[in-house]
């Protein structure tokens, strides 16, 4: 057993705006005193985290003077430099003003749609200074609450020409830099386009530069349309589409939670983990949460430990799984293959068709066997509760 230690191949990262939540909600006012980017840094080595990532406006505020923004550059470039944390995604706000209360880039103004751009451009050169090589598109506002507002077709292609556009300045500046599309089903807006990493992953073979972009899924986003989070990632990784992940938990049917990771559903946690592992996928590990309301900073510490601690955990069970002797007969058994049904599956031909309309299958026998699926899921669930 190890003790859990984050270490940098884990590429575990936090978005200032994770950490640096201040607790207020719809409901209530900020809970916690705000602190800057470059303590949030610090608050980041100091619990082992590998990197951090922000919006343009976490690192410099909408309205800044450019001295201001100046200084701000310098104080986080310090923190960085002293702690080595690294910067591998950064993403642009654009949600939070009210000037994108109907959307940005899908906006139906056409004055809204280009000052998103020129906010991106600046947050793309803005995340490029400080080392980003992904880059993050969050299109929380780009929805409505009534279709009567706006034609979804028009919403999709505005959307498109948005990435396009900024697909063709990534590459005039000679940056290399990819984009990761995150979907989300709802919440700010009462529905968002493009609402999962399905939909995403569809739209992106639309666009002109389909190989500079992929996508973000996050845990919380698929739970919250009561979607198996593991099943988008594995088509995303499958495309070659799995460009960065956000990381945390969340019930189904509620509001946008942003849990701990693995403070809900442990299993989907442990079948994530597992499939990450096991494919080897190599880009950050983003924990895109919030610490509760309850907390002060020990207890923001606390959540982004235990995010960490977590995933290393469940990477640990997942070896053990991996070797369970019982487990593994089970999971060999199921994989094993009738090798005299070769001939028939994989690539059509006329013959092999020809040959397939002959076969008979005695198909009460082959369903009355029993596929010891209940076994396979208990065995799993006693690695969880450390019994195994
Ligand atoms: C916001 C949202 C997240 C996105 C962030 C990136 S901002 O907190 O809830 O899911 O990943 O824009
Ligand atoms: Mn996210
Ligand atoms: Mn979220």
């Amino acid at each position: 057993m190890s003790d859990y230690t984050p270490t940098p191949e884990m590429k575990f990262t936090f978005g200032l705006w994770t950490v640096g939540s201040i607790g207020r909600d719809p409901f209530g006012a900020p809970v916690r005193d705000p602190k800057s980017p470059a303590e949030l840094v610090r608050l980041l080595s100091e619990v082992g985290a590998y990197g951090v990532n922000f919006h343009d406006n976490d690192l410099i505020p909408i309205d800044a003077a450019p001295a201001e923004a100046d200084a701000i550059k310098k104080d986080f470039r310090k923190a960085l430099d002293e702690t080595g944390l690294k910067v591998p995604m950064a993403t642009t706000n654009l949600f939070g003003d009210p000037i994108f209360k109907d959307g940005a880039f899908t906006s139906n103004d056409a004055k809204v749609r280009a000052y998103a751009l020129q906010k991106t451009m600046n947050a793309i050169d803005l995340g490029v200074e400080f080392g980003a090589s992904i880059y993050v598109f969050w299109g929380g506002r780009e929805g409505t609450e009534t279709d009567a507002a706006k034609n979804p077709v028009d919403a999709i292609k505005r959307n498109r020409e948005a990435m396009n556009f900024l697909c063709e300045y990534v590459l005039d500046k000679g940056y290399a830099l990819k984009f990761a599309l995150e979907a989300k089903p709802n919440e700010p807006r009462g529905d968002i386009y493009n609402s999962t990493t399905g939909h995403m992953l569809g739209f992106i073979e639309t666009l002109d530069h389909p190989d500079m972009v992929g996508v973000n899924p996050e845990v919380a986003h698929e739970h919250m349309a009561g979607l198996n989070f593991t099943h988008g990632v594995a088509q995303a990784w499958e495309a070659g589409k799995l460009f960065h992940i956000d990381l945390n938990d969340q019930y189904p049917g509620r509001y946008d939670q942003d849990l701990r990771f693995g403070s809900r559903d442990i299993k989907a946690a442990f079948f994530l983990v597992k499939f990450l592992e096991e494919v080897k996928y190599s880009g950050s590990r983003h924990f895109d949460a919030h610490a509760y309301r309850t907390e002060d900073y020990d207890g923001v510490k606390d959540f982004a430990r235990g995010c960490m601690r977590t995933y290393m955990i469940l990477k640990e069970k997942a070896a053990k799984w991996n070797t369970d002797k019982e487990i593994q007969e089970i999971v060999a058994e199921i994989e094993a293959q009738d090798p005299a049904m070769d001939k028939y599956l994989g690539a059509y031909s006329a013959e092999k068709a020809d040959a397939l309309r002959t076969q008979d299958f005695d198909r009460e026998a082959i369903a009355k066997i029993g596929l010891k699926y209940e076994r396979l899921d208990q065995l799993t669930v006693e690695v969880l509760l450390g019994v195994r």
